[in-house]
């Protein structure tokens, strides 16, 4: 097991484990706005354990449509307004208190436990444990079924290993070290099936094919072709029959872009414009997304730029080329 992300996580794993043993009314788990498969997989897998060991538990979440067919019917709650009077929040994969999704975070008398791996967590909530080392939050959850004594099965693995696989860009990003691999083996060797999962998050509609070709025809080079950056609107979206969601895999298609480090992808909403980053070769698109007022990780972050598109572009431009020079590359 790797510890390095935080010198107390063992015995924070425990203390989070205890509390969640001890508590004897419900236990509701949430996760971020605009769920990945980390969230999705985190709320799944951590709820899954805990109804072995005969927990009532509430997973809130909705999944997007590429991961519809991560939960059983009816599963997932999609949001609830009101937390029962007896229940422990369990937070997971959000990096911040607003970025929760689908459950009040001010409710009074409510523990709240906070399990993430972005490293700009604040911590929040009654007991924390955070630790940006680990390639997914998923990868922090293998440890705590460990820790609750519940007995891995497939069931609660491919939930745990789809995080793992989304988060890493299936083993490819650099955030993949012999640590998670342990962990996937482990997860396999529960019965989970690998090319059952990597099927399902490959599979595509049509109208991603036909997106995929007119987003293709917005790539530009900008700062000495240093950066590989595509557009999307709505009206594109509209004319094609796709959704955002047709979108969401695009900017890691781009990222390979030959001699470049910085991608980026461009949703245009009209009035606000969120930009997808991905970078390599010691670039930071976190560094990029903070200044933006959005956040992430270093190889991979995003944010909202609240400007049109055309000023939302010069700013973005503006701090990637900024970050670029940082690291030498122009
Ligand atoms: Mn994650």
């Amino acid at each position: 097991m790797n510890n390095s992300g935080d010198p107390q996580y063992q015995e924070k794993l425990i203390a989070i484990a205890n509390q969640l043993k001890n508590h004897a009314g419900c236990i509701v788990l949430a996760a971020h706005v605009d769920p990945d498969g980390d969230a999705i997989g985190s709320v799944l897998g951590a709820s899954r354990a805990l109804a072995a060991l005969g927990k009532k538990v509430i997973p809130v979440a909705v999944a997007p449509r590429y991961l519809e067919w991560m939960p059983k019917a009816g599963e997932l709650t999609p949001k609830l307004e009101v937390l029962p009077a007896d229940a422990l929040l369990l937070v997971l994969d959000s990096a911040e208190v607003t970025r929760v999704d689908g459950v009040p975070m001010n409710q009074v008398g409510i523990p709240i436990i906070n399990i993430d791996h972005h490293g700009s967590n604040p911590r929040f909530g009654d007991l924390s444990l955070v630790s940006p080392d680990k390639a997914a939050c998923a990868a922090i959850l293998t440890d705590l079924v460990a820790a609750l004594g519940v007995t891995m099965t497939a069931e609660i693995a491919e939930p745990i290993l789809t995080g793992i696989m989304t988060d890493t860009g299936f083993f490819r990003n650099s955030n993949t070290d012999a640590g998670v691999m342990h962990t996937a083996a482990e997860l396999l060797n529960a019965g989970v099936s690998l090319a059952k999962i990597n099927e399902a998050l490959s599979s595509q509609p049509r109208s991603f094919f036909k997106l995929q070709s007119e987003v293709y025809a917005t790539i530009e080079y900008p700062l000495e072709e240093k950066m590989v950056t595509a557009f999307v609107n709505g009206a594109m979206l509209e004319r094609l029959n796709a959704s955002w969601e047709d979108v969401e895999s695009l900017v890691g298609y781009i990222r390979n872009a030959e001699g470049t480090y910085l991608a980026c992808l461009y949703k245009d909403y009209g009035d606000s414009v969120k930009v997808s980053l991905r970078s390599k070769g010691g670039v930071s698109a976190q560094n990029i997304a903070i200044a933006c007022g959005g956040g992430g990780h270093v190889p991979a972050a995003g944010a909202t730029i609240n400007l049109p598109f055309a000023e939302a572009r010069a700013k973005l431009l503006f701090e990637a080329e900024k970050e670029l020079k940082r690291v030498g590359i122009l």
